[in-house]
């Protein structure tokens, strides 16, 4: 076992802490499906993702999230856990069929009273907790009917997260409508990889309209019980790089960047869709979508692992990769965070940013009680000296959160990927800190240290 000086910071990181502004807050996340478990406990209703993961050959091995960390009856020791390790902000999401079995109708008493408990707990223990109404886990019902590509599972939604943000809006500091509705549309309605695993773009344009309507009603919604939570949206996002210089190069970062990026930004902070996409199948918008859709946020969650990388020729330029690529087969490249958001800082009016997640999967190995990952580490620094840049160019920054605070069950790759800090050893549910998790402990304590001393400069 090490000992913590071997964890120690270096001077750079210690400068990492310098470059935000007080209040800037470091965490860790995760999301139900992905930790909870107890899949049919106090009862729970099923979501899209029990169903998907349970039919054969849609998840590597046929793993379903039926225990995954089993959070939901370890939340109290996963929550001291978190204290251990020093973190600032923990973000979570909500099970929706967990306090709504139906997704209408009736509410689930033991649901709500998870999430409840849990906010109070993190509070007692001084963690911010910021939470996400939407990560992915339809209640089957509602997809039964249509699921989102029915219009009215927007209204479903929004009364929803009317009912959460009444119940928890006085306690949570963030309150997001939606994970990364790329995944939802795209991978879920377009790419059949994710739940429910339809493979129709046009299905897929018209459920992303319907996400970003859900996300303007919810808005509306939730506004009109006076949360204290600040209300936004988390949306996953990339700078996209041409592989050459070539007009084809270009053109084609474009149209990726168009896709994955503008195709939210743009309606949601300037009201309307890029229109050089040129995609064959537009949504079906309805009269005032749009300004519903632009109701003003409070925040804006963005998500960001890697950049997109655009070669049109035949076979297709390899990126260079020089920092290299991590178990999901993504690369590592840091400087497109604060690439990506200064360039949002000239194209829009932005809220006060948190980045949401932003982590990378190693084969990671325990061995004689510890978990040496090295690399992460390097990760984490490399991301946040992009943030400290993107701040120190005028962004808004108000919190990192590390994906993810343990291993989890990473949805059709099932449990083999490792994204976590903390270790967790299925069979067992032991869970172990990684060297990532005292280094990251080691930095919060310095940047706590060093805003006390900046007070005491400042009061004296
Ligand atoms: O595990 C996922 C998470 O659920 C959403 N963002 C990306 C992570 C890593 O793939």
């Amino acid at each position: 076992m090490k000992t913590f000086s071997q964890y120690a910071l270096s001077k750079s990181d210690l400068g990492l802490c310098d470059a935000f502004a007080d209040g800037f807050v470091l965490g860790a996340a995760a999301a139900a499906y992905q930790i909870e478990g107890s899949a049919s406990a106090d009862g729970r209703g099923p979501s899209i993702w029990d169903t998907f993961s349970h039919t054969p050959g849609k998840t590597v091995n046929g793993e379903t999230g039926d225990v995954a960390c089993d959070h939901y009856r370890r939340w109290k020791s996963d929550v001291d856990l978190m204290q251990s390790l020093a973190l600032e902000a923990y973000r979570f999401s909500i099970s929706w069929s967990r306090v709504q079995p139906s997704g209408s109708g009736a509410w689930n008493p033991m649901g709500l009273a998870f999430y409840d408990q849990l906010v109070d707990r993190l509070l007692e223990k001084s963690i911010q907790p910021h939470a996400t109404l939407y990560h992915w886990d339809l209640p089957q019902a509602l997809q039964d009917k249509g699921g989102w590509a029915n219009r009215d599972t927007a209204h479903r939604f929004a009364d929803y997260a009317e009912e959460i943000a009444t119940r928890l809006g006085d306690r949570l500091v963030t309150l997001a409508t939606h994970n990364e509705p790329y995944c939802t549309a795209t991978l879920g309605h377009e790419l059949g990889k994710f739940a429910p695993g339809f493979r129709d773009a046009a299905l897929a344009t018209q459920v992303s309209h319907h996400l970003l309507l859900s996300h303007g009603l919810a808005m509306k919604s939730m506004r009109s019980v006076s949360p204290k939570a600040a209300l936004g949206i988390v949306l996953n996002q990339s700078a996209a790089s041409p592989a050459t210089e070539s007009a084809e190069d270009v053109a084609l970062a474009r149209l990726l960047y168009a896709k994955f990026v503008r195709w939210y930004m743009d309606p949601i902070l300037l009201g309307r869709y890029p229109d050089e996409i040129g995609i064959q199948h537009y949504p079906d918008v309805q009269v005032g979508d749009m300004e519903l859709i632009s109701e003003p946020i409070d925040f804006l969650g963005i998500n960001y692992y890697t950049r997109l990388w655009a070669s049109a020729s035949t076979p297709p330029v390899p990126a260079p990769n020089a920092l290299g690529v991590n178990d999901m087969g993504w690369e590592t490249y840091p400087s497109g965070l604060g690439d990506l958001l200064l360039d949002h800082r000239e194209n829009y009016r932005l809220p006060p940013i948190y980045i949401c997640e932003n982590g990378m999967a190693c084969a990671d190995q325990l061995v004689d009680g510890s978990v040496s990952d090295p690399a992460r580490i390097e990760y984490v620094r490399g991301h946040l000296a992009s943030l400290a840049r993107a701040s120190q160019g005028g962004v808004d920054i108000r919190g990192y959160m590390y994906w993810s605070v343990m291993d989890n069950y990473e949805w059709d790759s099932g449990y083999a990927k490792r994204f976590g800090l903390v270790h967790v050893d299925y069979p067992t549910q032991t869970r172990t800190p990684k060297e990532s998790a005292h280094w990251y402990r080691e930095l919060i304590e310095a940047k706590q240290r060093l805003s006390a001393t900046q007070k005491i400069a400042v009061t004296a």
